[in-house]
């Protein structure tokens, strides 16, 4: 996978550089382009900055500054600070129209009187690279997003600060990449670079080999729906608290039952909206009732 990042402070994403995601891109797995968005600004002042159209506080940042820069970084001809580093090994890559042709599919959907294509089709053979702008007024971004991402070749995140980009850079950026306006959360931070760090961040853990000793992500909080119950390790007794002693009694079937249950009741209390996405069986019911039927004794509260 490659991820580009055009930002006015590029410095903010050296952690991309760090850890699991430096692992990942000497690994790689993974490649990494900062770039500088005044680096495509043509006055003396650099400035990628003007005041809103109808008026009001803060600054909107300019098409005429945004628009090459996107385009360039869609090309691959912007000026690469990270190509010194690995170059990224395509990944589960998803078969393209050409690929599904020779394999003898999806020839015939340009046929008369084909099915028109689903969305998810057109996005299939769409090898057009995946522009993430990360804004407090987007869609909220998933686990499930994350899932998707991660099987994309190349990722791009335009970072906006001020009040935000102008609106005409999302409408054109459409005829070089697939566009998704997201936001990380209810809350308003200064600049998208924070949230684009959380994102790459999702994203590249669920890399196949990036995480080397996790069995699978099917256990995360989220792929199942439900919120992660605690955990425990050694020893058996800390400042006199006990690990909970189904943990310690080598039966798996009951230790299942237990780490299933404390989901639920975590996320019961934390997360109830949650619930209502989830298939629970007649056991996970039970367990919900009785909780519903603690709390309403006034039982402990986590
Ligand atoms: Cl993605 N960007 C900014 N600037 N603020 C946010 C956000 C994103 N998500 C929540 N708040």
């Amino acid at each position: 996978m490659r991820i580009d990042v055009i930002t006015i402070f590029p410095d903010y994403l050296e952690p991309l550089r760090h850890a699991l995601l430096g692992k990942a891109i000497e690994e790689g797995r993974l490649a990494v382009g900062v770039h500088n968005l005044r680096d495509w600004a043509s006055d003396n002042h650099k400035s990628v900055d003007d005041s809103p159209f109808g008026g009001g506080p803060g600054m909107v940042m300019k098409p005429s500054v945004w628009g090459p820069a996107l385009d360039d970084v869609a090309s691959g001809t912007a000026a690469d600070p990270s190509r010194d580093l690995a170059t990224a090994l395509p990944h589960l890559r998803k078969p393209r129209h050409d690929d599904l042709a020779a394999a003898g599919e999806g020839s015939d959907t340009a046929a008369e009187g084909a099915a028109p294509e689903s969305p998810a089709e057109r996005d299939e053979k769409d090898d057009r690279p995946l522009l993430i702008v990360p804004t407090p007024a987007g869609r909220p971004f998933t686990q499930a997003d994350a899932v998707e991402w991660s099987r994309e070749d190349h990722l791009v995140f335009a970072c906006g600060r001020y009040e935000g980009i102008d609106q005409r850079v999302v409408d054109d950026a459409q005829r070089t990449y697939r566009v998704r306006e997201v936001s990380i959360g209810d809350y308003v931070l200064i600049g998208g670079e924070v949230a684009t760090l959380v994102m790459a961040e999702a994203v590249v853990r669920l890399i196949p080999g990036v995480l080397g000793n996790r069995r699978s992500h099917e256990e995360d909080s989220f792929s199942d729906g439900l919120l992660e119950g605690p955990c425990y390790t050694k020893p058996r007794t800390w400042r006199g608290l006990d690990v909970p002693e189904v943990l310690t009694s080598g039966d798996h079937a009951r230790i299942d039952k237990w780490r299933r249950a404390e989901s639920l009741r975590r996320t019961a209390e934390r997360r109830p909206e949650l619930l209502d996405r989830v298939e629970l069986d007649a056991v996970d019911r039970d367990v919900l009732a009785a909780w519903e039927e603690e709390r309403r004794s006034g039982g402990d509260e986590h």
